[in-house]
């Protein structure tokens, strides 16, 4: 699967840049040419965040998140200490539900597809990893699992902020 078709897969980036002038630094894994984040923007490390620590597991047929709903101050610097205590992998995307709904929907007819955003990360069982967010917008939004099935077994939690 090549990152062209990856991104026609997804089909929300009508202004992808076509030159390779980002790709430099770029990890593996598709990311999001026009870096637009519906939840606020990328943290800054510099800056002191709040931390929420959040479990990633199943248990009786269920994929959740622990805690499934976190209240934040809009400008509040987040960081999220991700915990996968379970057997799969797990991701944590934060986003808009619609946006994680549809792109859920994508991953369905690309599992391999993995996400390494500044709004996204991966996280191997019994692994930690962070994600630094900063909320600069209100509202709700959602972080959730875009593992195919995860996110409809249960795998999604809100961000309400105020
Ligand atoms: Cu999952």
């Amino acid at each position: 699967m090549t990152r062209l078709t990856i991104v026609a897969a997804i089909g929300v980036l009508s202004a992808t840049n076509p030159l390779p002038a980002m790709a430099g630094s770029e990890p593996a894994g598709h990311r999001h040419e026009m870096e637009v984040f519906s939840a606020g923007e990328p943290g800054d490390l510099e800056k002191p965040s709040r931390v929420i620590k959040v479990t990633m597991q199943e248990s009786d047929g269920k994929m959740l998140f622990v805690p499934d709903h976190v209240e934040v101050r809009k400008g509040e610097q987040i960081k999220f200490e991700l915990y996968n205590s379970g057997e799969l992998d797990h991701e944590f995307v934060l986003a808009t539900a619609q946006e994680n709904q549809k792109h859920a929907e994508a991953m369905k007819m690309n599992p391999e597809m993995e996400h390494d955003d500044p709004n996204a990360t991966r996280v191997a069982p019994k692994k930690t990893d962070e994600i630094v967010w900063n909320f600069t917008k209100l509202g709700e939004f959602e972080f959730a699992c875009l593992i195919p099935g995860h996110r409809d077994a249960g795998m999604f939690g809100t961000v309400n902020v105020k």
